[in-house]
């Protein structure tokens, strides 16, 4: 019988488990294509596709308006980093748009165990999205009836090495972080085009990252990833009120600060604070802990990663190499 096209691309392909699994490296530098997994597997909606039959509708309105939120975790040594609290963030945004996650956490927990499994990882990153789903052209979300999951695990090195032996040049870019009272940045929304806008300015102005200001003029983050100054060895960076992410990467720098007797303070920062402060460091789950040298040309410090940044870089490796949910069943 002949197959159609249609059908073809419908059909979700069955996991195989003896596929060996190929890793590539997955540096910025050097972009692969897809998620650096040979035979990866993605799960949408309870499904395992092949990256080829992975599809959503063009009638998702995720798609049509960026109306949907998403998580990205990493995992390493075998381990879910903090996955616990990537769900609760992700339940937040979702009871923040009125978006029901049509599954329990437990199952979610599962189902991305189950995705790291399926794609033979031990270390990695996974992109969770959940979508409001198909509706019609308007974009009045009551015609979606069913909201869909979709989890990517990937592998990831976002920087390379040298970024975190030598540190990151930043810009700041015309962009604002989004209003609260437009969109909350604290919904971890699949609308990023304002951050998208600010990381095309940096890449314009030849920088590593874009420094995005809130309304007021203040500090707010960069562009996937919050900032720290340290300055007469005390931590600051912007509390959540001022645009800036409730990072989960930024909860663990409280968390290492604290182990090591640094005092942080979460408080308003201004492009002035960060040209004198005497170190400056970004967080994020994809980026990790990453010291910046160069803030609009001018040098933070000695223009070299500090010894605080190093501290913290250490500490925090052996707690993401250390704890977490195991992946194993
Ligand atoms: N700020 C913003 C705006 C973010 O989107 C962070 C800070 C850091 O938060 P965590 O919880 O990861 O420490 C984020 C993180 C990616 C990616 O490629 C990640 C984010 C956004 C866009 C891309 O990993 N979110």
């Amino acid at each position: 019988m002949k197959t159609t096209d249609v059908t073809v691309l419908d059909e979700p392909k069955i996991h195989d488990p003896s596929a060996e699994a190929v890793i590539e490296p997955a540096v910025e530098s050097r972009p692969r294509r897809t998620t650096g997994v040979k035979e990866a597997k993605i799960y949408i909606d309870g499904k395992f596709y092949s990256e080829a039959n992975a599809k959503i509708s063009v009638f998702d309105h995720g798609l049509l308006y960026g109306d949907g939120i998403f998580e990205g975790i990493r995992f390493y040594n075998g381990r879910v980093f903090r996955l616990e609290e990537h769900l609760h963030r992700l339940w937040d945004s979702a009871r923040s748009i009125c978006l029901e996650i049509p599954m329990t956490m437990r199952n979610m927990t599962e189902a991305v165990l189950e995705t790291i499994r399926q794609n033979h990882l031990r270390d990695g990153y996974i992109r969770l999205l959940v979508t409001r789903g198909i509706g019609n052209l308007g974009l009045n979300p009551t015609q979606c009836k069913s909201p869909s999951v979709i989890i990517i695990a990937a592998t990831i090195a976002l920087y390379h090495e040298d970024f975190y032996k030598k540190g990151l040049t930043i810009v700041t870019c015309a962009t604002r972080r989004s209003n609260p009272a437009a969109l909350n940045p604290a919904v971890k929304s699949l609308n990023y085009l304002n951050n998208v806008m600010a990381r095309v300015e940096a890449n314009l102005a030849g920088a590593d990252e874009a420094l995005m200001l809130n309304d007021a003029g203040n500090v707010a983050e960069c562009t996937a990833d919050n900032v720290f100054i340290v300055k007469h060895g005390q931590i600051f960076t912007p509390p959540v009120a001022s645009g800036a992410l409730r990072g989960i990467t930024r909860s663990v720098v409280f968390e290492i600060a604290a182990e090591l007797g640094v005092k942080v303070r979460e408080t308003d920062i201004t492009r002035h604070d960060v040209f004198v402060a005497d170190e400056c460091f970004l967080t994020g789950t994809a980026a990790e802990i990453v010291p910046v040298v160069k803030a609009d040309g001018r040098s933070i410090g000695n223009g070299k990663p500090g010894p605080v940044t190093a501290r913290i870089i250490a500490r925090f490796r052996q707690v993401t190499r250390e704890t977490g949910t195991p992946i194993s069943a």
